[in-house]
């Protein structure tokens, strides 16, 4: 049994919709992190990081998104969110699961902690634009690469990766051009949507879409 801490909308939801796909039985335990629960003593004695999403099997944790996902997408093998070992798409499975989780994912943080990054109010403003226009370049890199092949970020197989692209985008909304603007990325991820799995995730968590008219 499987627990995943987590918090609605937030880096959980990839390795939660992977758990949700691999129809492994999991236990959710929210985490406010408004309110600040991931610094409190008792979590960060299970993720010294006070960060969500954290994995709990057994003694086992792991953190970090992107590695949440690999792991459960190899510990479970007959869900076929990744591609066999050594194929050349499994290079590309990596390819975009890192430059997902090291690139855009890092961008967004910027975006969004930007007080973490600078320490005064005027600086944050800039910073904060500067990682919105890198976002607006890599959406429109994402949703090139997917026009060239797609539907999906490996073309016809749906794998862990969209599930990433997926919580991304979502997270895109704020942007003067959200990825739901961007015709293929807006094809990719409205295939993810419409997956039972991931239907089961956002309702768990209770987020609902939220698209500027
Ligand atoms: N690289 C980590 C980042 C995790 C992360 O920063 N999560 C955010 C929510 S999306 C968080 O826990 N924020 C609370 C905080 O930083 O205080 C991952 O992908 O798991």
């Amino acid at each position: 049994m499987y627990t995943l801490f987590y918090s609605p909308g937030a880096a959980n939801m990839a390795p939660h919709a992977a758990l949700e796909e691999i129809g492994a039985p999991h236990k959710l335990v929210h985490v406010d992190i408004v309110a600040g629960e991931q610094r409190q003593p008792e979590y960060l004695k299970l993720n010294p990081k006070g960060r969500v999403p954290l994995l709990v099997d057994g003694d086992y944790t792991l953190t970090e998104s992107a590695a949440i996902l690999m792991h459960l997408a190899d510990r479970h093998p007959d869900a076929e969110l990744a591609p066999p070992l050594a194929t050349p798409e499994r290079g590309h499975y990596y390819q975009w699961l890192l430059y997902l989780s090291n690139t855009v994912q890092v961008a967004f943080f910027e975006y969004f902690y930007a007080d973490r990054f600078v320490e005064d109010a005027a600086g944050q403003g800039a910073f904060k634009a500067n990682a919105a226009r890198r976002l607006a370049e890599m959406l429109v890199y994402i949703d090139g690469a997917l026009a060239a092949r797609g539907p999906y970020l490996l073309g016809d197989r749906f794998t862990a990766p969209d599930l990433f692209l997926h919580m991304l985008a979502r997270w895109s909304r704020w942007l003067d051009r959200p990825a739901y603007r961007h015709p293929h990325i807006k094809r990719c991820t409205d295939l993810v949507k419409a997956r039972p799995a991931v239907m089961r995730m956002m309702a768990s968590e209770g987020i609902v879409e939220e698209e500027k008219a």
